[in-house]
């Protein structure tokens, strides 16, 4: 055997020994490279005497060109097999159940549901959402809606107060959302038909009161608005919130200083089973209190009471997803636990309509 045919031979083998591209470019370098044995035996070509270049050269381009092609070869043959063993580990099983994602993990507070149920009632109806400060005036929390100073109904609201400010002027934590009904008077034209949910802050604290709490008010500011109108109104919210085809609904007579007159107002309901249930049975239940509005608030508002008039009404929102939820102790809202949003939380993507339903 002439020494290119043993060279040649153990290439071959190298190269049909190489398992993976990275083996194969080392044989291509061992023989092709600047250094490699052909490329070693091509220099020896300058050395020769014309004839012998002739004939040696041909044998060894001819061995160089047979190497070169099958390196070639095993090479696309190694790059095939690597794509086929990837595409085999990487392959998706779809059969595998899907992993479920954040946004269908996480769940929405009943308070936050409560909200956006309302919002969806009452946006139906023509309303808008109002906001507010927290910290407010005691102007805008209570003289404007027809606390005189030093009345005791001042005092019953158990009133965060801040420390005086530079002018002897004490903020305190709003007590009622009711401030901003006076703001959005002082700043827009009648008609108004508006909503405030809100949070809102009293000295309390038991397994029906937090010191933090949620209320909705609303109010309807027009030339002819009246307790006809005011009835109407509630009772449409109440149908539509508790997703009933009916409800009965008792106004009993109250007092707040902001309306006049003022009412309480009760619905009837089953509670002889383990869940409360509306639309029906011999019981009622208080669910929120409401009234016209007085007209001294009117004329803090901007308004002239012998052209306009308005209604309005406020309750607690955690209070009422209580009841529609059933869940006892109200001091689990403010708990951040999990496992309780988990299971009185709501699915982020159920969002509540009227048409595709409120709580389904
Ligand atoms: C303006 C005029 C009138 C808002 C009203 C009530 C009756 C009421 C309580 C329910 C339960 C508060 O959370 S609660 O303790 N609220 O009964 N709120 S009328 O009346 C207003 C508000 C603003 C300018």
């Amino acid at each position: 055997m002439s020494d290119l045919e043993i060279l040649k031979t153990s290439l071959m083998s190298d190269i049909a020994a190489a398992l993976d591209e990275g083996s194969i470019e080392a044989v291509r370098v061992s023989a092709l490279g600047k250094k490699g044995s052909i490329s070693e035996l091509l220099k020896t070509l300058g050395k020769m005497s014309p004839e012998e270049r002739k004939t040696r050269g041909a044998e060894i381009n001819a061995m160089r060109d047979e190497v070169a092609e099958a390196i070639a070869a095993r090479k696309s043959e190694l790059k095939a097999a690597a794509i086929a063993e990837r595409l085999k580990a990487e392959t998706v099983d779809v059969s595998l159940p899907v992993r479920s994602s954040p946004a269908e993990r996480g769940r929405i507070h009943p308070i936050s549901q409560i909200v956006d149920e309302i919002t969806a009632i009452f946006g139906d109806m023509g309303f808008s959402i109002a906001e507010g400060p927290d910290v407010e005036t005691d102007y805008y929390n209570f003289t404007a809606l027809n606390f005189p100073e030093g009345h005791p109904a001042r005092e019953m609201h158990d009133t965060f107060f801040f420390g005086a400010d530079e002018k002897g002027e004490r903020k305190v934590l709003r007590t009622h959302t009711s401030p901003v009904q006076i703001r959005t008077m002082e700043a827009e034209e009648p008609p108004i038909r508006i909503i405030i949910p809100g949070k809102t802050y009293r000295q309390d604290s038991d397994a029906t009161h937090s010191p933090m709490f949620h209320q909705v008010e609303g109010l309807v500011i027009d030339k002819k608005a009246n307790v006809a109108n005011l009835r109407w109104v509630l009772e449409e919210f109440c149908k539509a919130f508790f997703e009933v085809d009916s409800v009965t609904m008792r106004f009993r007579p109250s007092f707040f200083p902001f309306t006049e007159p003022s009412f309480e107002v009760d619905i009837q309901c089953d509670r002889s089973g383990p869940i409360v249930k509306f639309g029906e049975g011999t019981d009622w239940m208080e669910i929120l209190g409401c009234g016209m509005v007085h007209p001294n608030v009117l004329k803090f508002g901007g308004l002239d009471p012998d052209e306009y008039q308005g209604f309005a009404w406020g309750m607690g929102l955690d209070r009422i997803a209580m009841l529609k939820y059933g869940m006892p102790d109200l001091r689990d809202f403010f708990n951040a636990d999990a496992r309780w949003m988990t299971h009185y939380g709501f699915r982020p993507l159920d969002m509540p309509t009227l048409f595709a339903g409120l709580s389904s």
